[in-house]
């Protein structure tokens, strides 16, 4: 049978454990054939190093694009992360054009801010930039923070009920996506994801423990296992459990290891994962 194909379209932090070196390994380990186009490479990621280098390879994507055309290559899903500049968005926004079939799915990880602030290095027009590629995707994932950054609301912290997680899915999806899935989402000692479905005007949600830490890279590790999971043809239902369940299981591996501060061990995960698909 013919494999699933992802590309997926993010940096390459060289140590820390996120963006293309989490993507990679976990869409591999569920059996989708995974393209990749790196959009930087740094020594590692921006949360927590000083001193990081960083080489642009802008400059690369629409060579790689045209020549995948030209090939006459395809893809199942077109998963996008972390992205250095709204020149970068603008390609993403050519690539999902090109790209885009009746039945492929396009996911926009808007990656760019936590805890009520921008990742180091994006300006303030930054979000309404990834919003505007949010409205070409099929499901989008933020955060909370990159929820209401698109938005142009304030940050509530984690003083939210579930009207206003329903309230921003819905004004997330009024910005041109099909599904929006919120996480990190907390509803007293749990915590987990919500989507939305506005194409059949239908809530999903699925919650865990809700650990008393945060790491680097877990929202990478969740948007994985998610859009590998949707592509493999699971409900949302299903994927969302996956996901959330996988990005738990992760985080307790780490939990405790001061050593391991940058990231959480995916890897030692990934066999669970695996074997519930
Ligand atoms: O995990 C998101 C991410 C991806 N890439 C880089 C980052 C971060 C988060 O800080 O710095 C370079």
């Amino acid at each position: 049978m013919e494999q699933k194909k992802i590309v997926t379209i993010q940096d390459i932090s060289c140590f820390g454990k996120c963006s293309l070196t989490v993507a990679l390994p976990i869409i591999s380990a569920m059996g989708i054939g995974c393209a990749i186009i790196p959009t930087a490479v740094l020594s590692t990621h921006t949360g927590g190093f000083k001193g990081y280098t960083f080489k642009d390879l802008t400059d690369e994507i629409q060579k790689i694009s045209d020549h995948w055309q030209s090939e006459g290559l395809s893809f199942d899903g077109i998963y996008t992360g972390y992205l250095g500049s709204k020149e970068q968005i603008r390609l993403m926004s050519d690539f999902f054009d090109r790209y885009k079939t009746d039945s492929n799915i396009i996911f926009v990880d808007p990656a760019m801010a936590d805890n009520g602030k921008l990742y180091p290095g994006f300006g303030d027009d930054f979000p309404a930039g990834m919003a505007s590629l949010c409205a070409k995707a099929d499901y989008i994932d933020p955060n909370m923070t990159e929820a209401t950054l698109m938005l142009g609301e304030e940050y509530p912290g984690d003083n939210y009920d579930m009207d206003y997680v329903r309230s921003i899915l819905k004004k997330l999806c009024a910005l041109g996506c099909k599904t929006a899935i919120l996480t990190g989402v907390k509803q007293g000692d749990r915590q987990g994801a919500v989507a939305y479905d506005s194409v059949n005007d239908k809530y999903y949600e699925y919650f865990s423990e809700n650990l008393p830490m945060s790491c680097h890279g877990t929202g990478d590790v969740f948007s994985s296992a998610l859009m590998g999971a949707l592509t493999l043809g699971k409900d949302m239902n299903e994927a969302l459990a996956i996901a959330v369940d996988y990005t738990v299981d992760c985080m307790k591996l780490t939990y405790g290891d001061e050593t391991h501060w940058y990231g959480v061990k995916f890897e030692q995960g990934i066999k669970k994962l695996v074997n519930r698909l």
